[in-house]
């Protein structure tokens, strides 16, 4: 084919779309205000993603300690031609789909079962939604890739209409970054939005050794401490902030009692940080601390019980010889 008519093709196959909210979220400037001007501060996980921060992420999916990745991968090959024929999709929609280099299994899957789906990959980082799009439509020939840039947390609402059966694929784990009643929440709305013959693919991190959960978290080459600190360059773009990364650093452990890793940002030192957009400062004492990021690790009957209370009913449990991740199907109850 000439270049211009296999160019003309490509583009012809990807397009992209912001999603506006369905609801009023709080803003950043808002999370700052609640989050970090009172105690016990903490801000919500999605402000880690700009275009750095997901790059650092993705750069933490490679590190020899970080294994949801690899144990995710390594299980959606394994049974995504399974999935791809129980579910027979027409549209792949993906919730927080980064780089979306796992979905990759799925789209092989499709294409074993001659199954032609159009993808949705849905982030609230434009950059990895674009660069993401514009690899598929390269890789796959037959793939029509239309990106969704937005915030999922500001409903579901405003996403396109769709015509045929849905796979919505929620992957990574990322359900774990919310609280249980928030997820629950989102997994609900998530399930009312669905048509009744939708299936839902969700990824869940389990709880397994201590060590091995506190060394994914504390990877030696440093990257989730950059990706941590990260934050603050965050808040200093965005909140015309001052903070000094050098007087903070990334401190992340298991909560056996909470099941889930915490992240924090520690103060190394007693200092003030003005936040010129807001027209404030904030003193942090030595050691004092902001949660940056839960990550909660489910058990086999945690993971059910969290779907059933947001009323979808099971259709398969996967997991790998060693349980350290679950991939569940699902579909609404009627
Ligand atoms: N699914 C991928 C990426 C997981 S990282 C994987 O399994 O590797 C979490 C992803 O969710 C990031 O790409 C981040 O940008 C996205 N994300 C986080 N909060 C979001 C929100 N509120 N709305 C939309 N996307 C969000
Ligand atoms: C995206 N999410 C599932 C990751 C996790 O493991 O909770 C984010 C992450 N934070 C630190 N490392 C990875």
């Amino acid at each position: 084919m000439e270049l211009r008519a296999r160019k003309d093709q490509v583009e012809s196959r990807l397009n992209c779309q912001k999603v506006s909210p369905a609801r009023d979220v709080s803003s950043l400037l808002d999370d700052v205000k609640q989050g970090l001007l009172q105690e016990p501060r903490r801000l919500p996980a999605k402000y880690f993603y700009d275009d750095h921060g997901s790059q650092l992420f993705d750069r933490i999916c490679d590190t020899q300690e970080y294994y949801p990745t690899r144990t995710e991968d390594a299980l959606l090959e394994s049974v995504a031609k399974d999935i791809i024929r129980h579910c027979q999709p027409e549209h792949l929609v993906e919730l927080g789909s980064g780089t979306s280099r796992k979905t990759r299994r799925l789209f092989d899957a499709c294409e074993a079962h001659d199954c032609t789906v159009k993808y949705w990959p849905f982030d609230v980082c434009e950059e990895m939604v674009k660069g993401a799009s514009a690899s598929l439509v390269d890789e796959y020939h037959w793939l029509d890739v239309n990106g969704l840039v937005g915030d999922y947390n500001a409903g579901l609402d405003h996403l396109p209409e769709l015509e045929g059966r849905s796979l919505y694929v929620f992957l990574g784990g990322t359900i774990g970054n919310f609280a249980y009643a928030e997820g629950v929440a989102f997994l609900t709305e998530l399930r009312e939005s669905m048509s009744e013959d939708d299936m839902l693919l969700m990824g869940a991190d389990r709880v397994k050794d201590e060590d091995v959960l506190n060394a994914a978290y504390n990877d030696k080459e440093g990257v989730t401490a950059a990706f941590n600190l990260n934050l603050l360059n965050v808040l200093n773009r965005e909140v015309e902030a001052n903070f000094n990364s050098d007087k903070f650093k990334h401190h992340a452990f298991f909560n056996q009692e909470q099941s889930q890793i915490e992240m924090h940002l520690i103060a190394t030192e007693k200092q003030t940080v003005k936040l010129q957009a807001l027209e404030e400062e904030i003193l942090f004492e030595e050691g004092d601390s902001i949660l940056t990021e839960i990550s909660r690790k489910f058990t086999h009957s945690s993971l059910h019980e969290m779907l059933q209370e947001a009323g979808f009913v099971l259709s398969k449990h996967f997991s790998p010889e060693n349980n350290y991740f679950s991939l569940v199907l699902a579909s609404p109850s009627s």
